[in-house]
């Protein structure tokens, strides 16, 4: 077998290219490059391993077939998706399983063989007349416990790009591993193009992800989250292997955050999009690791943490030079940086909704040629970017980026945040009383609010079990599961905390300013040593007042009123109590075989609601609780 795959392999590839391959001592690589190579039958092969000379072949190569276009600063490029291909496609993207498997409603699950007999029909030949490009890739730091190495297949110049951006070079992996590497593997083909060099057949889009064989096919599609392979679909594969072998993937970022005394205790936290993710990874005065997926590991009593990835896939909207400083700077610095789906200036700069200025009143977006007041065919205007616009950039190109974002053994999680948007129920940070309750009331209980940004009406609750449903591979019953297993017993389990950055009054106006956050994030690393002082709620631990005064001060050089802590720290009974009713419904309905500790946990927090609302009413502010 090996040598038949060998041989096809040779006739193919070049011989510079086929040394390469050659050079890594594992028989499943070979057998899965033979077996592409053959079914979408390229005109060349090009085998990169991560040499500076390969990757600018690959830069050159998506300016030469227009998959990006060069901007006016020095290492910027533009690349467009299709207009109808610009967020992940959650219809199109399924599990696979095989006959008689079931996950529950909340995934999207597809029959394993059906599935596989589409895409390999949709596969054949598609890139007949292209360059098919093989790369290789490590998930995590190389050469540690977390290294996974992955090699991706496509014939998109864009997605080899950005992945060269965004994941470590992993070829010396490779070579090291040999046999013994257990592969991610992942085959894209954009299909044919059309306008803009973006997709034609969005008709025949597929992201199918086989947990057997480690692989994922993408096909008829180029938006980065459906088709970097290595970003949310290698998340499902690591979600599925780490939940065998005793290791968490999350929808994560990690970050630094700088106490006394010169002391750095790291965060990881997960908030569903359009939440705050990346603003608090780069939230000023701190220090970022990773800004989207994180693998967490146990070791020696401690949990630890890795980025998955060494870039940034951005969300573009909103980041301005006043909230953003360090992006901002990054993203007009010369240096390698792709925008997509933004507004390109007739003089080749690039604009997009909430960037400071002035819109400019026409160049080329998404949609084509653009104006302002433009319409699409649904009679819908145009704005000047789409939402979902986004840049990848290295992480190096930033000045916030923390010393150890890339130490082998992952940096230590002192504490972990769950946040979503919520106008109505949780304070603006809280501590849970211990792991498990953490994980079940502020992880496992995750809801966010819809944006404008998201199809369909706004304001509307979505469950988002750590912000991480969209990614699950497996059950959501065996997944909350592990995670409250997890570090349980751990002798140092990291400290789980809620934010909600959207906490409103009456009147629908923000309780907090945007920069308000740097404070809580100042008040948690404090927690995390046990330097301050807390006050019991029945839903967890909030800060006391004297305590973010002084924070206010030192850090935002802000007096701090009281009226406002009672404000934004006020136990709201009512709202939490509906709360807790509608995540009770959902994990009774819609998730099968719920563990029991999720409604004891939700239960015993019921109970300390009702006890309270008899001494105190529905509204309760933190004085209140601390004469008792
Ligand atoms: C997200 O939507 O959570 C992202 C972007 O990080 S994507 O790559 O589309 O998943
Ligand atoms: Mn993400």
């Amino acid at each position: 077998m090996a040598d038949y795959n060998t041989k096809k392999l040779e006739q193919r590839i070049s011989e510079e290219g086929f040394n390469k391959l050659m050079k890594i001592n594992n028989p499943n690589l070979h057998q899965f490059i033979a077996k592409y190579v053959g079914l979408c039958n390229p005109d060349q092969v090009f085998v990169c391993a991560g040499k500076p000379d390969e990757i600018q072949y690959i830069r050159e190569a998506a300016i030469r077939n227009g998959e990006e276009r060069r901007l006016a600063t020095e290492g910027h490029t533009i690349h467009f998706d299709n207009y109808y291909d610009q967020g992940r496609d959650k219809k199109n993207t399924g599990i696979l399983v095989p006959k008689g498997v079931e996950l529950d409603e909340a995934i999207e699950t597809k029959d394993r063989d059906t599935a596989l007999k589409d895409i390999h029909e949709i596969l054949k030949d598609i890139m007949k007349g292209k360059e098919m490009y093989i790369c290789f890739f490590c998930l995590g730091p190389t050469n540690s416990e977390f290294s996974i190495p992955a090699v991706q297949i496509t014939d998109s110049s864009y997605v080899a790009h950005s992945e060269a951006i965004l994941y470590r070079p992993g070829y010396e992996e490779f070579v090291v591993q040999g046999p013994k590497a257990r592969l991610f593997k992942f085959v894209h083909s954009q299909g044919e193009l059309g306008e803009q060099r973006t997709c034609k057949n969005l008709d025949k889009r597929r992201i199918f992800i086989d947990l057997e064989e480690d692989t994922v096919y993408s096909a008829n599609t180029q938006y980065g989250g459906n088709t970097i392979g290595l970003k949310k679909l290698a998340m499902r594969l690591a979600i599925n292997r780490g939940s065998r072998e005793g290791w968490l993937t999350e929808h994560m970022l990690i970050m630094g955050v700088h106490g006394p005394k010169g002391r750095v205790t790291y965060f990881t936290g997960a908030f569903p999009s359009l939440s705050g993710k990346t603003s608090t990874a780069m939230l000023e005065g701190e220090t970022i690791v990773g800004d989207d997926i994180a693998y967490l590991r146990k070791r020696n009593g401690k949990v630890r943490a890795v980025n998955v990835e060494k870039g940034m896939f951005g969300i573009i909207q909103g980041v301005n030079s006043k909230d953003d400083p360090s992006q901002w700077k990054a993203l007009h610095s010369p240096g390698e940086i792709i925008f997509s789906n933004v507004l390109v200036t007739p003089d080749k700069h690039v604009h997009w909704i909430g960037k400071d200025g002035e819109v400019p009143p026409k160049g080329e977006n998404h949609s084509g040629g653009w104006y302002i007041g433009k319409r699409d065919k649904e009679g819908q205007e145009i704005p000047c970017t789409h939402p979902n616009a986004r840049f990848a950039i290295d992480l190096r190109m930033f000045d916030n980026l923390d010393h150890w974002w890339n130490v082998l053994e992952g940096v230590v999680v002192g504490g972990i945040v769950y946040g979503g948007r919520d106008s109505d129920t949780w304070v603006p940070v809280e501590e849970s009383f211990d792991w498990a309750h953490g994980i079940i009331t502020k992880g496992a209980s995750l809801e966010s609010e819809t944006t404008a940004a998201t199809l369909g009406r706004e304001g509307i609750r979505e469950f988002s079990p750590m912000s991480n449903l969209d990614f699950l591979s497996i059950p959501v019953a065996k997944y909350i599961q592990i995670n409250v297993d997890f570090a349980r017993d751990l002798k140092y389990p990291p400290l789980i905390f809620s934010v909600n950055y959207f906490l409103k009054d009456k009147d629908g106006k923000f309780l907090n300013e945007k920069t308000d956050k740097r404070v809580w994030y100042k008040w948690m690393e404090l927690r995390v040593h046990k330097e301050v002082g807390a006050i019991d709620t029945p839903t967890g631990r909030i800060p006391k007042y004297k305590d973010l005064k002084r924070l206010f001060k030192e850090v935002l050089r802000k007096d701090y009123r009281k009226e406002d802590y009672n404000k934004q720290f006020m136990v709201r009974i009512p709202e939490n109590l509906a709360k807790i009713k509608r995540i009770e419904n959902i994990y009774k309905t819609k998730v099968k075989g719920t563990p029991k500790i999720l409604f004891e946990i939700l239960e015993a927090q019921k109970k300390r609601f009702l006890e309270c609302r008899e001494k105190y009413g529905d509204y309760i502010t933190p004085d209140k609780l601390l004469e008792k």
